[in-house]
Order: C-alpha cells, then sequence, then structure tokens
C-alpha cells in the first residue's frame, strides 16, 4: 500500500513530466498562414459620455475585449488596451440641451460615471481616455490639417438643411426622418440605427429639425469631404479578398452590402459650436464630424499612454483589433480604415470581431425609454457579483445574433452553474482536503483508468479555450472552461472520497490530489472570463497567477503545499431578488406608456392676428351619410348638414372610424375653406379634428344644445 502523502512510482508529477515529453503543449499552430504579430493594439468602442453604460455595452464590446486581452497578457504578448469616452458630436450637445446645462458638464459627468462602472467589472483598460482632452484635440487637428494638406479632401459647398427657427444647421442626430433603405422611421442624418446604413442628411426621406420639430429648409455651406468613393476597389480588395476568412460573417456581409451599393463622397466636417475645430482658414463655426475624431481618440489615448506609441499604431508587426458594437461596423471597417490609408503611415485593422445587439426581456435596449439594466443599478443590487454578470454575458453573448438577457436565465446561470457546479466544485475539494488532510494537499498514488481519462480532458482543455478565445468565439470558451468544472465534479462524485476516507486513504489522497490539480487549472483558464472569483481560487489554494503556458501542465500542486480556508465563490440568488428585478422593468413600462400618453405635443405655432382668424367660418354640423372612398384607405366621404346647407366633405380619418359608427356624430366644420377635388370627388369644407401625437385622430364635437349651423369662434 502506498501511504498517502508519499510518491509512488507513477506519481502524479511523474507521469505528467511524461506526457509533457511526448506532448509538451503549445499554443495550437493557426491553419492558414496568417502573419505572425509582435504585439497587439486592442481598441474597444468609445461610449458616448451622454449617459451611463448598461448591460448591452459590456456584452457586445467590453467583456468580449477584456477576455481577450487578458489572455494575451496571460500569453506575455505586448498588448494595450485602449478605452475612452467619445465626448463630442450631437448625442452630447443634445442631452445638453434636455438638460440645460453645458456640453462640458454634461461629458464631466458621465465620463466620471462610465470609468468607475468599467473598472467595477474589471475591464482591464490599459488607458481610459477623453476626446475632449488636450492631446486628442491636437492629434485629431493633426491628422485633419494632413490629410488638407495632401489634397485628399474634397472641398464643397453643398446644400445642407438648416433650422430656420433656431437659427442653425442640422448635423446627424439634429436631424431626423425614414430611412430610404429600410424605411425606418427614426432614422438620424448620418445613420439609421436600424439597418446600419450610414447616411447623408439629405437621403431622409421627410426630414424633421429635432429642435423645433419644423421640416428644415436646405442652405449652402461650405465643407470638406471625404471621397470614399475613391477608396472603393483598395477597400473592396482589402475587405472582400483579403479578410473574407478571417472576419466575422455578420461583418463581412455588412461590408460587403455597402461596398456593393457604391460609396459616396462624405463630409467630414460640420457646423457646430462643439468638438475639434476645424484647423484650416476660413473655418470658424466648423467642427470636425464626431465620426472622424472619435476614432482618432484610440491613437491619441495611445499617445497618453506611452512615448512608445508609434509601434502600436505604425509597424507591421502589431496587430490592430477593434471590438465594437454592429451598429459601428462601417465606420470602423470602411471610412476609419480610409482615413487611415489616406494618411499613409498607419496599419490597418486586423480583425473587428463586431458583436449583433443584447436584447433585454424581449426589448430592444433603449436609454430614452430607461429599458436597460444600468450597470451602476445592478451593483447596487447585486453588490459583490460582477463576475456573475460577466459570465451571464458571455454565455448570451450576441456573437452571431442579437439575443436576449432575461433576469430569469440570469438566475438559473447563476445557481445551476456557477453555485452548483463551479462553485460547489471547489468548495467540496477544499472543505475535504482541510478535513482528511489539515489543508495539505495530498500526494497521489497509483491512477486508475478514470484518473488518466481526467487528466487527458485537462491536457486538451487550455488548448481549446485558447483557439476559441483566439478566434473572438468567447461563448465556445466559456463553455469549454465550464466543462473543466463539470469534469471535476462528475470525478468527485463518481470517487465518492468522502465514503473512502476509513477504508482506503490512499484513494482518497489521490482524488483529492487530481481534483485539487483541476482547481488550480481553473484558477488558470477561468481568469480571463472571471477575474474575481479566480482571484479568491488563488488565495485559497495559496497559488500564484500562472501563465497560460502553464495550463497544461497539471503539475500545479506539489505534496504538502498548505492551501488556506475557503471562501465564498458564489451563492444562490433567491426568488424575490429576480421578482424585484423584474417589477422594476414592469414599472419602467408603466412608466413609459403613461408618458407615451401625454407627452410629446407638438411644438407652438407662430402668432396670427385676430383678423386672419375671424376668417375662418367654422360651424356646428352632424354627419348625415358617410362612406369609404373606393380605392384609398384614408379617405372617407361625408354628407353633412352645416345648418346652411347640406355638403359633401372629403375627409382622411378612414384609419380610425368606420363609415356606418359615424353617422349623427355631431362635428364642427370649416365651411369657408376652397373646395378642392380629392380622388375626383369635390370636397366643400374640412371637419375638425384633434391629433394626438401618436397619430390618431378625434372629433371636434360642439357642445349639448348646439345647433347645426351655430357658429364655432
Ligand atoms: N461613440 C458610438 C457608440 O457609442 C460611438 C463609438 C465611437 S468609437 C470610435 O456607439
Ligand atoms: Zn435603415
Amino acid at each position: 500500500m502506498i501511504i498517502p502523502g508519499r510518491k509512488g512510482p507513477y506519481s502524479f508529477g511523474y507521469f505528467i513530466s511524461l506526457l509533457l515529453v511526448i506532448r509538451p503543449f503549445s499554443e495550437p499552430k493557426p491553419m492558414s498562414k496568417k502573419p505572425v504579430f509582435k504585439r497587439y493594439t486592442v481598441t474597444s468602442a468609445l461610449p458616448y459620455a451622454n449617459g451611463p453604460i448598461h448591460i448591452g455595452h459590456l456584452a457586445g464590446v467590453y467583456v468580449p475585449a477584456d477576455i481577450y486581452v487578458r489572455f494575451l497578457r496571460m500569453n506575455d504578448e505586448d498588448v494595450i488596451f485602449i478605452g475612452g469616452s467619445d465626448e463630442h458630436g450631437v448625442p452630447i450637445t443634445i442631452k445638453a440641451l434636455q438638460q440645460g446645462v453645458t456640453p462640458q458638464d454634461i461629458v464631466d459627468r458621465y465620463h466620471g460615471i462610465i470609468k468607475k462602472s468599467f473598472e467595477d467589472f474589471g475591464i482591464s483598460f490599459d488607458i481610459y481616455s477623453r476626446t475632449s482632452n488636450k492631446t486628442h484635440h491636437e492629434t485629431a487637428s493633426a491628422f485633419f490639417r494632413k490629410l488638407y494638406d495632401a489634397g485628399q479632401f474634397i472641398e464643397k459647398v453643398s446644400a445642407q438643411y438648416y433650422d430656420e427657427a433656431t437659427g442653425q444647421f442640422l448635423a446627424d442626430r439634429y436631424i431626423t426622418g425614414t430611412c430610404p433603405h429600410c424605411g425606418f422611421e427614426r432614422a438620424y442624418g448620418d445613420q439609421c440605427e436600424k439597418c446600419g446604413t450610414s447616411l447623408n442628411a439629405t437621403d431622409l426621406i421627410e426630414p424633421k429639425s429635432v429642435l423645433s420639430g419644423n421640416q428644415p429648409v436646405l442652405r449652402e455651406t461650405r465643407h470638406w469631404f471625404l471621397p470614399l468613393d475613391q477608396y472603393e476597389s483598395w477597400l473592396r480588395e482589402w475587405i472582400l479578398e483579403g479578410h473574407k476568412d478571417d472576419w466575422k460573417i455578420n461583418v463581412y456581409g455588412q461590408c460587403k452590402s455597402w461596398l456593393d451599393q457604391g460609396l459616396q463622397p462624405r463630409a467630414v466636417t460640420r457646423d457646430l459650436d462643439w468638438g475639434v475645430k476645424v484647423p484650416v482658414d476660413g473655418a470658424d463655426g466648423k467642427v470636425l464630424y464626431v465620426w472622424f475624431d472619435a476614432p482618432i481618440g484610440y491613437i491619441s489615448a495611445t499617445r497618453e499612454l506611452t512615448p512608445e506609441w508609434e509601434k502600436y499604431w505604425k509597424d507591421p508587426e502589431t496587430k490592430l483589433v477593434h471590438f465594437i458594437g454592429k451598429d459601428n461596423i462601417v465606420f470602423h471597417c470602411i471610412i476609419f480604415p480610409a482615413m487611415l490609408k489616406a494618411e499613409g503611415t498607419y496599419i490597418l485593422p486586423e480583425n473587428v470581431p463586431a458583436n449583433e445587439f443584447l436584447n433585454l426581456e424581449g426589448d430592444k435596449i433603449s436609454t430614452s425609454r430607461n429599458w436597460a439594466v444600468w450597470l451602476h443599478e445592478y451593483l447596487e443590487a447585486f453588490p459583490g457579483k460582477q463576475d456573475v454578470l460577466r459570465y451571464v454575458l458571455t454565455s448570451a453573448a450576441p456573437e452571431t445574433k442579437d439575443n436576449d438577457f432575461t433576469w430569469k436565465d440570469f438566475q438559473t446561470r447563476n445557481n445551476s452553474e456557477l453555485v452548483a457546479i463551479l462553485g460547489n466544485f471547489v468548495n467540496r475539494t477544499i472543505v475535504l482536503t482541510h478535513k482528511y488532510f489539515e489543508g495539505k494537499v495530498p500526494g497521489a498514488a497509483a491512477f486508475n483508468a478514470g484518473d488518466l481519462a481526467a487528466m487527458e480532458e485537462m491536457r486538451q482543455i487550455p488548448g481549446r479555450i485558447a483557439e476559441s478565445i483566439q478566434n473572438y468565439r468567447f461563448r465556445e470558451g466559456l463553455a469549454e472552461m465550464m466543462n473543466l468544472a463539470r469534469l471535476g465534479n462528475k470525478y468527485l462524485t463518481e470517487n465518492e472520497p468522502w465514503k473512502l476516507f476509513t477504508t482506503d486513504p490512499v484513494r482518497v489522497g489521490t482524488v483529492l490530489h487530481i481534483s485539487l490539480q483541476i482547481c488550480a487549472q481553473l484558477s488558470i483558464i477561468a481568469e480571463p472570463f472571471l477575474p474575481f472569483s479566480i482571484a479568491k481560487i488563488r488565495h485559497t489554494l495559496n497559488l500564484p497567477s500562472f501563465k497560460w503556458m502553464d495550463a497544461a501542465n497539471l503539475n500545479w500542486l506539489t505534496e504538502g503545499h498548505q492551501l488556506n480556508a475557503p471562501e465564498l465563490l458564489f451563492e444562490k440568488i433567491e426568488d424575490p431578488a429576480i421578482e424585484a428585478q423584474v417589477q422594476k422593468l414592469h414599472d419602467t413600462r408603466a412608466a413609459n406608456e403613461a408618458l407615451q400618453a401625454k407627452a410629446p405635443v407638438k411644438p407652438g405655432k407662430e402668432a396670427v392676428g385676430f383678423e386672419d382668424f375671424s376668417k375662418m367660418d367654422i360651424r356646428a354640423g352632424t354627419i348625415l351619410e358617410a362612406e369609404k372612398v373606393a380605392k384609398t384607405d384614408k379617405l372617407l366621404k361625408l354628407k353633412i348638414d352645416t345648418g346652411l346647407d347640406q355638403r359633401t366633405v372629403v375627409s382622411g380619418i378612414a384609419k380610425f372610424f368606420n363609415p356606418e359608427d359615424i353617422i349623427g356624430r355631431r362635428v364642427c366644420i370649416l365651411v369657408n375653406l376652397a373646395p378642392r377635388k380629392l380622388k375626383g370627388i369635390e370636397s366643400q369644407g374640412m371637419i375638425l379634428m384633434a391629433e394626438n401625437p401618436d397619430g390618431t385622430l378625434f372629433f371636434v364635437t360642439p357642445g349639448e344644445g348646439t345647433i347645426d349651423g351655430a357658429d364655432v369662434k
């Protein structure tokens, strides 16, 4: 019999060194002949500093980027992870207008809140900067100037929308209208958020000023355009041929569809007073378009981070990767690369692993409708549970299609996976080791077939996770990590060391030895995903942090190594906590509906004199007959008793009223409106209707006691 704590001829370490000799762990070799990179520049989209951030941001961009970067660091790669707030553009000035403060107030407030949320959730930026700072203004300005001096822009006087009521040009989000591509009614002047197409404001159907609600007029103004059409064939080659195999299908597909539609020159300056001033004489009152300056923010932040910034942006041996959401694809795959190409000294992104959107309980996440789980509020409700959210968001990451976050799923993943599998396994192993071996790692004796199978699996897992992460398949990597915890649980359950101790303590030693090695391996391979919990496991195991290359050596814990007391890793989330969150969303929905019912009414009109008003002859009347007008779904033909006569009126109310329901209805009618023909029928007047903001119509009814012909004034 081999006594626990003594090395047998086939000890764990011996066996593993043998395995290592036969097949040492190495990173999976890429299949294709891809260039090998010396360093990595990893960027994550710069969120607009016009509000706090929510789970959609984390799931789509920051958690995947953080997993990727943590993994690279564990591989001793030279990597910088860049983030920052996007503090320019109309999203900021609109928010300032709404709150009656300055744009600077807005960005100061939200930059702080956003930065803190990222820190709280362990998003391990090397720098989190902001685009209102001096370095950025200088960098963006110089970038523009270089292109300007090299004659890379087209200078054009063109007609742009202008709001006469407020006396200003309407750039980007100051104007909304119907998208000419997908028909979405609230597309912005620079982009349709529904179909992702990047637009010029003049493309919008029925444009409307966000400031006054008025239809804007066109007015001439001078701007600088990047001639994207000139980059089209180069972009086709670079993306459609060069990145066919390595870019995600959703990203490649969007790029292809834009390129197939043909690219147009795009204005890179705006008539606004908030932003980076256009560094050219005679450009007063003009700033750089926010999507021109924001991506340069990645470069500015790198300059701030290190004097050696150039090697991260100009050396072809650097791999540049942009993590973004799908609405940012055109800017990162078409416009920014065209800018970099025009500048001429920069490298291009090697990959742009954009995610789709995360929905919340079946509905699109929306800041304006407050339909979101805000990170700072999450932490108030679930303090210390950052990793739970990281875990759930990675498991449900919208990697290939939009996905849904539900509180029920959040609870299930916590209780049935993190608690029941990962937490339970680690905890049982540590507790048993304390119970039977005074918290010291027992030595392993002879291995049986089950032990060998477990170890073989352990040897495989790190390579599989590495491959998933390197290919931006973080869900898959996370699932592999959990498979190791599952394996551990199953191993413990099958071997039942708690039943064996009195009869076979040696076997118990071996089982716990292997189980502890699994815990140690978890503390390595789970680190990119669950950094907070992994720090606890490491502390309990009394281990340092390892490199990824150590993840398959299976020999982290030697016999006699002293463990610390177990720490609580995850705890069950009970129904009331989940119900409270669901209730909160119900309340939000109810509040939205109430708000919708009363606001926002149309802005008031210009004053008119009494003279003008009194010219209108409005009478009380009664509808005598009503019928649908053939071949339209809007119009009803009505016969009205006006007290003066009986006359025909054609009215656009068919969507709201059935003809048979309105016969006998009292109405107000403008009788001296010049007659006009609608669908061949002469309409002799107009029925007064009240219209709600959502477009529903109601009759304006004269009070009881009025007779037909009574004068409305
Ligand atoms: N601020 C849009 C967004 O937050 C924009 C990203 C800029 S990345 C350079 O979705
Ligand atoms: Zn659209």
